[in-house]
């Protein structure tokens, strides 16, 4: 058994995480350009002004804007057939706003995507990946107000129409089910945050005026999302749209029937509450009784459902790093994790981060969500943030390795199984800040980036024993792992 042939290996990128270059060419500021750097322990900071003093690690990132070229030809070195990367939003329309679009930015992501394809490599593009323009937060607290809507689809059209003859493959917005949760309210949902401090783990709900801001919110990037794939699809009949879904799965702590079901409840909310509405158009059964537990309601107009059942997308693509327990005994440890979090599993490892390692769980994801939808899927985001050490210029990062190669092992099992997976995109396929903790330090590349949590360094690149590794996974198209 092996992969599907033309399987789409390669490795993903953000730009808030990863370009830098926060002021050049034009480009406005966006939510992103105001989390400072923070630490495992110590959150990061949003700040309403840029505050003398702070280290905020997009502004510079790992200077992709300027250093694409030397990036992008090492990712062909390794042989990557997919490139998944963002458009920052502030480059196109640098308040969010603009009557007309920004020259030099449009410019800038042309390039990007003509040497990928001068190098055989197909773009995957995240159009909205937590950079939200700062001018929209100011004016209409971000996602919270229609307007955004307009906004949002007047640039999505913009780029589909400039790069309609290079880009094919399309996300609207990352892990759209972010947006569930406090943690997403500024991240994704552009909205001001009520603290200061970015609680990544925020799970709480807050009152019902602030659950029906953000309910209402998501529903409008719902609409945005569909409206984006109705307009492309006159824009160029080929495109091909996907939803992106932090992918939580929760096993049962025990087989306690009330664990069951508060597994099932879960999973059911955390994924398909928007992936539902992404790939069927319509709501998820249990959405109503969702939103009575959160005490929320959402403003929608008359005309949304049918824009839900035209807009809907062609595959599904998910982030997966982890899984977590469910269970209804209060006196169970909390795990960290990736935005969405559980109880913690005893028969798991966990990362340096605290995310318990789970390659299995990748497998049961996959056919999880292939039997609801029988549609594509592409796994766009895995992988280990770990510390790194550089040593004779490389980084011997075995357990990296390791840790890939089992779940590329469990995404090939999920395959034989029946599943149609069709792209591999590992995450931060080069280092770069982190999204939760705005670290350096918590490395996930192939390629090592000499920068470090206080910003000094070369930003001089090296390959790391995985980009070896990879290289060789890509050439036998997973045959060698
Ligand atoms: C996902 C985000 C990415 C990325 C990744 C790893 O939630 O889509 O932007 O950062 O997780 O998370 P972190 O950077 O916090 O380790």
């Amino acid at each position: 058994m092996s992969f599907p042939k033309g399987f789409f290996w390669g490795g993903a990128t953000a730009s808030n995480q990863c370009e830098g270059a926060w002021q050049q060419d034009g480009k406005g500021e966006s939510c992103a350009d105001h989390f400072t750097a923070g630490t495992v322990s110590q959150p990061r900071l949003f700040t309403e002004t840029i505050e003398e003093g702070m280290n905020y690690p997009s502004h510079d990132g790992i200077d992709h804007y300027n250093r694409y070229e030397e990036d992008i030809r090492l990712f062909a070195e390794m042989g990557f057939k997919m490139y998944r990367m963002s458009i920052n939003w502030t480059r196109i329309y640098p308040n969010g706003d603009d009557e007309k679009p920004n020259a030099k930015g449009l410019e800038h992501y042309r390039k990007v995507f003509t040497l990928c394809r001068q190098l055989g490599i197909e773009p995957l593009v995240t159009m909205s990946h937590y950079e939200f323009p700062y001018g929209l937060t100011k004016k209409w607290n971000g996602w919270q107000d229609r307007r955004t809507i307009d906004c949002f689809v007047r640039y999505t059209t913009t780029i589909m129409n400039e790069y309609k003859d290079l880009v094919k493959y399309w996300l609207t917005f990352n892990e759209i089910n972010v947006s569930l949760f406090g943690s997403g309210d500024t991240l994704s949902l552009g909205m001001k945050p009520e603290s200061r401090i970015f609680d990544v783990m925020s799970t709480q709900k807050g009152s019902a005026k602030v659950t029906s801001a953000r309910m209402t919110a998501l529903h409008n990037q719902l609409v945005a999302s569909a409206l984006t794939v109705i307009e492309g699809r006159k824009i160029n009949p080929n495109f091909r749209f996907g939803c992106m879904i932090a992918g939580a799965i929760a096993y049962p702590y025990a087989c306690r029937p009330s664990d069951v079901y508060s597994a099932w409840w879960k999973n059911e909310v955390y994924n398909f509450y928007c992936g539902d509405v992404q790939m069927t158009g319509r709501y998820n059964p249990y959405a109503d009784k969702y939103l009575k537990e959160l005490n929320a309601t959402i403003t929608k107009r008359p005309e949304d459902d049918e824009i839900l059942l035209k807009g809907t997308v062609d595959f599904y693509s998910f982030s997966y790093y982890m899984s977590m327990c469910a269970s209804t005994d209060p006196e169970l440890t909390k795990g960290a994790g990736n935005m969405i979090n559980g109880v913690r599993n005893p028969y798991l490892k966990s990362s340096d981060w605290g995310w318990q390692i789970d390659p299995e769980g990748l497998r049961y994801y996959i056919n999880y969500v292939y039997s609801r939808y029988q549609k594509p899927i592409m796994v766009v985001e895995n992988g280990l943030g770990a510390v790194d050490e550089l040593v004779d210029g490389t980084v011997h990062d075995q357990y990296r390795i390791d840790y890939l190669r089992e779940h590329i092992k469990a995404m090939e099992g999920a395959i034989e199984d029946g599943s149609d997976v069709r792209a591999y995109t590992m995450w931060g396929c080069i280092d770069l800040v982190s999204a939760s903790t705005g670290e350096m330090k918590k490395r996930y590349g192939f390629i090592y980036v000499d920068k470090d949590n206080e910003g000094k360094g070369t930003l001089n690149r090296y390959r790391k024993d995985s980009f070896w590794w990879y290289k060789r996974v890509i050439e036998t198209n997973g045959e060698e792992l």
